[in-house]
């Protein structure tokens, strides 16, 4: 009664303010009236978000939206993908016309500390990277003086770009395209010598785009930090709660060796650790305005973090990507949950 209480000032509060629906928090409600998240990926990048010719998307991305469908709506298929470019993105997340933006996005000072959106911990620990024709004969990236070099509007790759060269005392002529597949079609062209992005989108680029694939080199330095993460605004603090636990719940899943195929059996397991985050005990779901069953949902969904990761990313993908900084904590990375408690 308390809560219904509250609910109806702070709806008051909205209408008498002129707030919109997207200022006036409550994500959660509306996501489950519409039966379906709303979830901005990428217009297209192997193993993070890309459609096939039947228009089913795939990739960790991706599949970070379907956890939080499972999580809110019960149902990993109930999303509706918006392909948005790098220069939008920002922009149509606070316009409230997504509910969660999961596209390959760098968390950086200036996006966290101008922008009314809020950043949920790191789902893939990349960094950036120049790739270059074999054919150029260059090896490391201090040998790229007077390049020319392919970038995409509207992301951290421009500033980047313009700080390793002023770094390093060489100069460069950039190449400024806004789409992706106009971009990827002129470095292939050689209408640019090299082509900078995070590492995760050059190897994605070269296993999908590049005709002969061995012809291209990513450079082996990571020239700046990428911290890739899903991102949402700021004016629901609930709705990132849960966006943030999802997250949590897919890492902390992989520590407790909790898989998709064995998540039922593990709700027998004595450790109360598991008994937790599968709400045999009380769990953990009441304070994020979910039933005790998400974190179990979460997983059948789409697995853990490791199960998530080796579909997307993995070795066995044309993408190989080992798992490096994105591997647990516990295994000498850099992936980590707070503890589900
Ligand atoms: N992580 C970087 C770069 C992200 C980004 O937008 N990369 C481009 C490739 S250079 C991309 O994925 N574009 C996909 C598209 O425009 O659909 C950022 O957040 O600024």
């Amino acid at each position: 009664m308390k809560k219904h209480i509250l609910l109806t000032l702070v709806v008051s509060a909205a209408v008498a303010t002129g707030v919109t629906d997207a200022e006036a928090g409550a994500t959660l409600d509306k996501v489950k009236e519409r039966g379906e998240l709303v979830c901005g990926v990428s217009q297209g990048s192997a193993g993070l978000s890309l459609p096939d010719s039947n228009g089913a998307w795939s990739g960790l991305d991706v599949d970070y939206c379907r956890a939080v469908a499972a999580a809110a709506i019960g149902d990993p298929a109930k999303v509706r993908f918006v392909p948005l470019s790098s220069a939008q993105r920002f922009q149509v997340l606070e316009a409230g016309d997504i509910d969660v933006l999961s596209r390959n996005t760098t968390k950086t000072s200036t996006r966290d500390g101008t922008l009314p959106v809020l950043f949920v911990d790191t789902i893939f620990y990349d960094g950036q990277a120049f790739m270059v024709p074999k054919s150029l004969g260059i090896t490391a990236s201090n040998e790229l003086d007077g390049a020319t070099v392919c970038v995409q509007p509207g992301t951290v790759n421009e500033q980047n770009l313009v700080d390793y060269f002023a770094a390093n005392s060489m100069t460069f002529k950039s190449v400024v395209i806004e789409s992706l597949p106009e971009l990827e079609s002129a470095f292939y062209a050689g209408r640019c010598d090299v082509y900078l992005s995070d590492a995760s989108t050059l190897s994605a680029s070269r296993a999908t785009r590049a005709e002969i694939p061995a012809d291209f080199m990513i450079l082996p330095e990571r020239i700046t930090k990428s911290p890739l993460a899903p991102v949402v605004r700021s004016d629901d603090v609930e709705w990132y709660k849960l966006a943030a636990w999802t997250r949590n719940i897919l890492v902390e899943a992989e520590e407790l060796g909790i898989t998709q195929a064995n998540v039922e059996e593990m709700e027998q397991s004595p450790n109360p650790a598991i008994q937790r985050l599968l709400g045999v005990q009380e769990g953990i779901g009441k304070s994020f305005g979910l039933d005790d069953d998400w974190a179990a949902r979460v997983i059948s969904a789409v697995g853990n973090y490791g199960e998530v990761y080796d579909r997307n990313l993995g070795p066995d993908t044309p993408l190989q990507l080992e798992r490096g900084l994105n591997a647990l904590w516990t295994d000498g990375g850099l992936m980590y949950s707070s503890p589900v408690q």
